[in-house]
């Protein structure tokens, strides 16, 4: 098939999960059209065949305060479907990508071209901005008129009905790891380099916005480290880190906590780390937590979302209440302080992640493709 996808061209969260989706679907021979702003993160590695980058490109005008990406976007669809002879949109976070493709579809019906589009909800397009009345009444509309809608997780296909008037299915297709990225490699030198006397590394990585708790991250670990000697590795960049770092230096020792901003090999970190924190307020997936997991990294988390549906309690990590600090210091102390929980649990978390491996996941991609293309509601 030729695909065209629809993302955010970033470092994490649903721009990775489209990146290596396309990657992956290009591997078994579709020709995959990326369009966006600029070129995906993951997708600079290397070069790819039948891998193609268009670009949207921005006219300035004075007239603009704020340049047209939307109009931009669309008109940018049209002429790679036409181009590319594509066989179906995929956009990933709904905002503004599904509005836009539902804008070019209509305009390529017009001209005898029936291109389905399917839209993919990843998790603050609902459960955050897209809520939002400055946006609320384009996402439900361009949700209702996608060909296909898939949603992450199942919490999230859930939150997508209560938060909208949706009449449309919903398919959950679960996020996905490469586990020939995502696999505990021997680091041994490194973590000699981290914690020189064999402190127990706890690792957190986002983007570092409100709904991360990245402050939880500071006090859960101030609390550990004050009964066990331990590294924290704080991965990432984003509004809160000053904030973060502030409080790490106010309740911590310095030395203890290193900020190591946007990391390209986050799995060469993960394979050092003991345990992974992931404190959030809302997380439709927790796509981190599942690379952690691959990396056979229990998880302490908050239970909030989807994370219930990745990190099993009691199993591959412990989930909390969302700002139970004590609890995650409690848990996490009781994973560390346990060497057989301790490998026991790293087993269980690889085993939890290898059901998310992408070639159980990317088959579903394609059937579902497939079942829009054949028969679904834009037929
Ligand atoms: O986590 C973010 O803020 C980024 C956001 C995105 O769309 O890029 O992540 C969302 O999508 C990820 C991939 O599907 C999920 O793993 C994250 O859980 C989800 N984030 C939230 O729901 C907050």
């Amino acid at each position: 098939m030729n695909i065209g996808i629809v993302c955010y061209p970033t470092f994490g969260g649903s721009g990775v999960v489209a990146t290596e989706l396309g990657k992956g679907l290009a591997m078994k021979g579709h020709n995959i059209h990326f369009i966006t702003y600029k070129e995906p993160a993951r997708l600079l590695d290397t070069f790819y065949e039948n891998i193609f980058y268009h670009e949207v490109r921005l006219n300035d005008y004075p007239l603009f305060d704020y340049a047209p990406y939307e109009t931009a976007l669309a008109s940018k669809l049209v002429d790679v479907a036409i181009n590319a002879k594509l066989d179906i949109f995929h956009v990933h976070y709904a905002i503004p990508h599904a509005s836009a493709a539902y804008m070019a579809r209509q305009i390529l019906l017009q001209k005898g071209m029936n291109v389905p589009v399917i839209t993919t909800l990843h998790g603050t397009d609902i459960t955050l901005v897209g809520r939002d009345a400055t946006y609320e009444p384009v996402v439900t509309y361009s949700i209702n008129q996608s060909c296909g809608v898939t949603a992450v997780s199942e919490s999230l296909r859930q939150d997508t009905f209560s938060h909208f008037d949706i009449k449309n299915e919903i398919e959950v297709i679960p996020n996905f790891i490469d586990f020939s990225r995502f696999k505990k490699t021997n680091k041994e030198h490194f973590k000699k380099a981290i914690a020189p006397n064999g402190e127990k590394i706890i690792v957190h990585t986002s983007n570092f916005r409100k709904v991360k708790r990245v402050e939880d991250v500071i006090h859960v670990f101030c609390k550990v480290s004050k009964q066990i000697p331990a590294k924290l590795l704080m991965i990432g960049d984003g509004p809160e880190r000053q904030y973060a770092e502030t409080l790490a230096r106010n309740l911590c020792t310095v030395m203890d906590v290193r900020f190591l901003g946007k990391q390209e090999a986050v799995e060469e970190l993960l394979a050092i780390a003991d345990v992974f924190l992931l404190p959030s307020e809302s997380e439709s997936f927790g796509l981190a937590a599942l690379e952690a997991m691959a990396c056979e990294v229990p998880v302490v988390s908050s239970n909030a979302g989807g994370i219930p549906e990745v990190n099993i309690d009691g199993e591959t990590g412990f989930l909390l209440n969302v700002g139970d600090i004590q609890g995650m210091a409690d848990k996490t102390l009781s994973i560390l302080q346990d060497e057989s929980m301790l490998l026991q649990f790293k087993k269980n978390a690889l085993a939890q992640a290898q059901k998310f491996d992408i070639s159980v996941i990317l088959p579903q991609y394609e059937k579902f493709y497939q079942r829009i293309k054949d028969g679904g509601n834009c037929k």
